[in-house]
Parts: C-alpha cells; sequence; structure tokens
C-alpha cells in the first residue's frame, strides 16, 4: 500500500481524522477524488462512453473495525450529522436527501457483491469511519462517487477483502443506484481507475477504461456556477426523465434495425458497429413523432407491447419505481440526437487530445454544449452565460460539465490563459450575482489527479 497517489495535505487530514478513532484494531485511511467530465455528456447510462479526469479535490475517511455489527459514521463537516446503522441483508435507506445514504450504498453494494460470492453478510464486521469531503457538493464534480468508493474501499478493507479498480467501480456504480438516481458508472469508475496527468475515456458494457495523456501546457478550468443543482429533488426526476426518454429512443431504433432486447442507445451502437449519428438520427425521425405527448401510454402502443410491461422496465417496480410526470411530453428525438452525436465527439476528442490538437478539442467542447442545451435541455442562462464568457476570455472551448440545471463548467485553455478566464469569470460572472460570490464559488484550474487510494496507518 502505498502513498504515492496522496498529496501530503491528505495526508495530514487523514493522520488528523485518525486521532478521533479510539480503537485497537488497524486504521485504515481512504482518498477517493471527484471527478470533472471533459466530454461525453448525459453517455454513460446509454453505455455509451465519457471522458473524464479525476481532480484534485477529495474525500478522505480513516476506518477502523468494530467487534460489533454496526456502521459507525461521523463527518468533519458538522453539516452532516452522525450515523449509525446495522449490517443487514436489506439496509433500509435514510430519507432523500440524507448524506449517510452514499455510504449505506457503498455498504449494501460491498455486501450483495461479496455473499452472492459466497461470503455470508453475517461475516462481516462493521465499521467506524470517520469522514472529511472536500469535493465540493452538488456542483456536478461527484462528491457522491467520492464518499461511495471511500466507503465501498473502507469497508472492504477493514473485512480484508479486495477488488481490482475496475471489478470495484462496477460494483459501487451498481450500488448508486440505492440512492435513486439512475445514473450510468462513470462517476466510481474514474475516481478508482483515474491517472495523474491523464483524461479517461471510459468505456462500458464490459467496463474499461483507456488513459489519455493531458497534453503538457493544457489548462483545464473549472468553475462553479453557484446554482445548486440539488440532485436529492427536482433534478433528479429530471435527470431520471432523460434516462427514460434515451431508453424509449433506445427500444425503438431496436425495433427499426431488428436489434432484440435492446434497451440502450449502447445496444444500438454496439450492435450498426459501423454508424453515423446523422444516419441513426434520421431512421428515427422518419418513424416517430417530433415528441409523444401521451406518456408511457403512447410509446407503448408505438412498440405493441402491453403498457404496464413498458412501464415497470423503465421506472422499475414497487417501492424502487421512480416517478415521470406524464404530463409533460416525452423526447426522445432530440435526445437521441444529444447522444448519437455526443459519443461520436468523444471519440474525435480522444483522438484530438492524444494529437495534442487543443483547438480542435475545445471546438468540439463548444459543440457538446449547444447539443446540452437544445436538445438535451440540461443548461441554464446562467451555465450558458459563464460559458460565453470563457470562450471571450480566450479559452479554446467551454461546456457545462456534469448533470447540468447547475454545477460547474468546464473550459480548456492555454496554461498561459487561464489566470485571465478565471478573472474574467469573476469581473463578468461572479460579480454579477453577489459582491462575495467570487469568494465563495470554486473556481480554479485543475490539474488531471490519480484514482482512489488506500493505505493502512496503523
Ligand atoms: P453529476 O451531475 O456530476 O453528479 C451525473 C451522473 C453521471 C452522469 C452525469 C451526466 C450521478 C451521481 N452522476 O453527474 O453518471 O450521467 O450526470 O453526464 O447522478
Amino acid at each position: 500500500m502505498s502513498t504515492q497517489a496522496w498529496s501530503r495535505e491528505e495526508l495530514v487530514r487523514a493522520e488528523a481524522l485518525a486521532r478521533g478513532l479510539s480503537s485497537a484494531a488497524p486504521v485504515f485511511a481512504v482518498r477517493a477524488p471527484g471527478r470533472v467530465n471533459l466530454i461525453g455528456e448525459h453517455t454513460d447510462y446509454s453505455g455509451l462512453p465519457v471522458l473524464p479526469i479525476a481532480i484534485d479535490r477529495s474525500t478522505v475517511a480513516v476506518v477502523s473495525a468494530r467487534s460489533d455489527r454496526a456502521i459507525q459514521l461521523a463527518n468533519a463537516d458538522p453539516a452532516y450529522p452522525a450515523r449509525s446503522f446495522a449490517l443487514a441483508p436489506e439496509i433500509p435507506p435514510y430519507p432523500p436527501g440524507d448524506w449517510a445514504n452514499y455510504v449505506k450504498a457503498a455498504v449494501q453494494g460491498v455486501l450483495t457483491h461479496f455473499s452472492a460470492r459466497g461470503i455470508p453478510i453475517d461475516r462481516f464486521l462493521g465499521a467506524t469511519f470517520v469522514i472529511d469531503g472536500r469535493v465540493p457538493a452538488a456542483a456536478g464534480l461527484s462528491s457522491s462517487a467520492a464518499l461511495t468508493v471511500a466507503s465501498a474501499l473502507g469497508l472492504m478493507a477493514v473485512n480484508g477483502l479486495e477488488l481490482s479498480p475496475r471489478e470495484a467501480a462496477a460494483m459501487v456504480a451498481r450500488s448508486e443506484w440505492y440512492v435513486g438516481t439512475m445514473a450510468g458508472g462513470m462517476d466510481q469508475a474514474v475516481s478508482l481507475m483515474a491517472r495523474q496527468d491523464h483524461a479517461v475515456l471510459i468505456e462500458f458494457n464490459p467496463l474499461r477504461a483507456t488513459e489519455v495523456p493531458m497534453p503538457a501546457g493544457a489548462a483545464v478550468v473549472v468553475a462553479d456556477s453557484l446554482e445548486v443543482a440539488d440532485k436529492s429533488g427536482r433534478v433528479r426526476e429530471e435527470y431520471n426523465r432523460r434516462v427514460v426518454e434515451c431508453s424509449l429512443a433506445a427500444r425503438i431504433l431496436g425495433r427499426a434495425f431488428g436489434i432484440d432486447g435492446a434497451t440502450i442507445l449502447g445496444d444500438i451502437v454496439n450492435q450498426l458497429g459501423n454508424w453515423r449519428a446523422d444516419d441513426i438520427v434520421q431512421t428515427l425521425t422518419a418513424i416517430i413523432p417530433e415528441r409523444f405527448t401521451g406518456g408511457i401510454a403512447q410509446a407503448a402502443e408505438f412498440l405493441e407491447i402491453p403498457e404496464p410491461e413498458l412501464r415497470s422496465a423503465l421506472l422499475g417496480e414497487g417501492a424502487a419505481r421512480s416517478t415521470l410526470d406524464e404530463s409533460r411530453p416525452l423526447e426522445c428525438l432530440r435526445r437521441a440526437r444529444h447522444v448519437l452525436s455526443e459519443t461520436e465527439r468523444v471519440h474525435r476528442a480522444v483522438k484530438a487530445l492524444s494529437e495534442g490538437r487543443l483547438d480542435e478539442m475545445g471546438g468540439l467542447m463548444d459543440e457538446s454544449h449547444r447539443s446540452l442545451r437544445d436538445d438535451f435541455e440540461v443548461s441554464t442562462e446562467r451555465l450558458d452565460r459563464m460559458v460565453e464568457c470563457a470562450r471571450r476570455a480566450g479559452a479554446y472551448g467551454a461546456r457545462l460539465t456534469g448533470a447540468g440545471f447547475g454545477g460547474c463548467m468546464i473550459a480548456l485553455a492555454d496554461a498561459a490563459k487561464s489566470p485571465a478566464i478565471l478573472a474574467a469569470l469573476e469581473r463578468d460572472y461572479y460579480a454579477t450575482l453577489a459582491p462575495d460570490a467570487a469568494a465563495r464559488a470554486l473556481h480554479a484550474t485543475m490539474r488531471a489527479g490519480p484514482g482512489a487510494s488506500l493505505i493502512r496507518l496503523r
């Protein structure tokens, strides 16, 4: 276990947290970074590629085993109250929005994963965690994945269990469904598999990661809009709505192309092999209305399958069923156009970055933003303003990053230009919000950092 991935500051944080643990059992420390996505937005849950970097903001947790079967949680930030719950085959969640649900998700994920592989749940030891998360929350930087990854690695460590980063990523990605977001697997994968000074091309089904070196002299500027994308409320509904719209598009295309069992756009793309977004969108345009105004019932009629069947497939069953406001039209066509064109952009971006063509990479980021704004409808007036501002100040390109509806903007620039971009954001964006907005908002140049890592402290 090496401290190579750890910054000095993280080690100091871990030592300070460990002083709060009086246990005689071994004490482990784990760091798990947040991430920012360069390109490939709202593609992961369609099983299509993404290109994020891990950032140098992380969640650090210390953990030691307990003799009982409880998970005890303390958080360095008083905004997150202490929590305690028991290991069980089915751990009931706290009310939506409770921070500790991300830990419960991880614990449930670990128990389910290993019990399916012959390690009974009653053999697991409980654990005391002390957690210090420094990835800004609700900003689209994956503070939740950092917490979930740190918790999963911590619980495994005290129980003497290990997984490869890839296996752990697949396990943790599945477990985040516990919190009711139908998210793809990008965040956990990059938090676990990132490498310093590299972006990571993440592909799904099966999960795999390819490192793409970041060109020397390129700067990634990340700036928080201070518009809170509340992932446990309205924004979650908007997010899940898009998951449904994309899946419907995939089912319809599956029928058109004779691809049995297609449920995500990735199924279509993988089967077609050689494809162009424009062609697939044309096919779709020829067969479906601009939008479904009659909700799932209309889509079921169109697909010639019973409505209850489609409803369960799209929204889940019983208590786990997610809600969908069907008085609003379902926008399958435009959503698919975004996802498919974005997938093409990801592949072009990998080439552009590997060959050091930052100008081209910036252009792809600009296109991505337009597509997210117009077809995916996840941008906001404020994010649009920030993106404009960064471009005017000399960025190669800029876009919203993360799920949207607020959160962060990302810009790609020459390292020499990033101070001017940050200054322009302060002057032309933050100053228009409130006198202290710039002081409150994360806005910084970020370096691609390493993935999660666990060490034994004592
Ligand atoms: P953010 O908004 O950064 O948490 C979300 C999803 C990702 C991905 C992006 C959109 C969660 C936890 N993560 O990221 O998996 O789908 O939106 O590309 O919901």
